[in-house]
């Protein structure tokens, strides 16, 4: 897979780099997008209508049943390589920061550090009225049925899923860091995101106005394109790793 000269020479001059990361990176993993039409319980609903915290008030074991299947989902794929490579890319760098709007734990799974977690977590939930952190064992239900959240043991509280629903804010500390490392970053990478969720969405678009070099890996088009340096366009489990070697491995 051949490479601009000028994208190559971008990423060996780097010295910080952020790589912008959504469900698009864990597509070949075998985890659906958001993109993708939900299935089971839930394949009449909007995931834009589930993710929120009426849909969870409302019903929450319909609600709670649709994250353990995720979860089950999760724990039965494996990282792909766009998230290896990621983890390797790290390697080569002074300062590689992956800033993530995904709620799965592959990059972690892949060896990634200084991961930011700007949408949560589906592996870390915490009481709706204490905030209480709570431990999840191994999925037990996670076949897509409706599963009673757990209660929790401090306040009897429901337990929510660790993630940012749409209209909640994004963690105050994760959203500050992305904001810092992309006004510093000299190449930001954003793959597999449809730039549609904010304020995620702002992010490479903040680091292009503060003079990084913006790079989108996707086989389609996104909003992104009229700010875009490079558009590498193809899935990233094919195009991440390639471009590691052909940056940082030349034979
Ligand atoms: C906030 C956790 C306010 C949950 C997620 C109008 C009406 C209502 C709301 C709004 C509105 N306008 C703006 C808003 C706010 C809203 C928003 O942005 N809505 C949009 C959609 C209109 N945002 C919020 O509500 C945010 N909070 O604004 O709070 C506030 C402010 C102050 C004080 C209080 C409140 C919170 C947003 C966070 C929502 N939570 N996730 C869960 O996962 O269950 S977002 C969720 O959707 C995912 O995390 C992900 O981030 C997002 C989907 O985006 P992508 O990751 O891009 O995935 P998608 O499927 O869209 O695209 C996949 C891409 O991959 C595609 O481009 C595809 O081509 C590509 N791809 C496919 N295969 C591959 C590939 N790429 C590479 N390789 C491949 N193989
Ligand atoms: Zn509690």
């Amino acid at each position: 897979m051949e490479f601009p000269r000028e994208l190559l020479t971008h990423l060996q001059a780097a010295e910080k780099v952020v790589v912008f990361t959504g469900a698009g990176a864990s597509a070949e993993s075998g985890i659906p997008t958001f993109r993708d039409a939900l299935t089971g319980l839930w394949e009449n609903f909007d995931p834009m209508a589930l993710a929120t915290p009426q849909a969870f008030d409302e019903n929450p074991p319909f609600v709670w049943g649709w994250y353990e299947w995720r979860r089950a989902l999760v724990a039965n794929c494996e990282p792909n390589p766009a998230h290896y490579a990621i983890a390797e890319m790290q390697n080569y760098l002074s300062s590689l920061v992956v800033v993530t709007q995904n709620v799965d734990d592959l990059h972690e799974r892949a060896g990634a550090k200084d991961i930011v977690r700007l949408h949560g977590s589906m592996h870390h939930p915490y009481c709706r009225d204490c905030h209480l952190p709570y431990t999840l064992g191994p999925v037990t239900r996670g076949g897509g049925e409706e599963v009673p959240p757990p209660q929790c043991p401090q306040c009897q509280g429901l337990v929510r899923p660790g993630v940012v629903w749409f209209g909640e804010s994004l963690p105050s500390d994760a959203w500050e860091r992305a904001l810092e490392e992309a006004a510093q970053c000299d190449v930001l990478l954003s793959v597999g995101t449809s730039s549609v969720v904010y304020p995620a969405a702002d992010i490479p678009r903040l680091a292009k106005e503060q003079g990084a070099c913006l790079v989108q890996v996707n086989p389609d088009e996104t909003g992104l394109e009229p700010f875009l340096d490079f558009s590498l366009q193809g899935p990233a489990g094919e195009i991440l790793p390639a471009l590691v070697e052909a940056a940082y491995e030349p034979a």
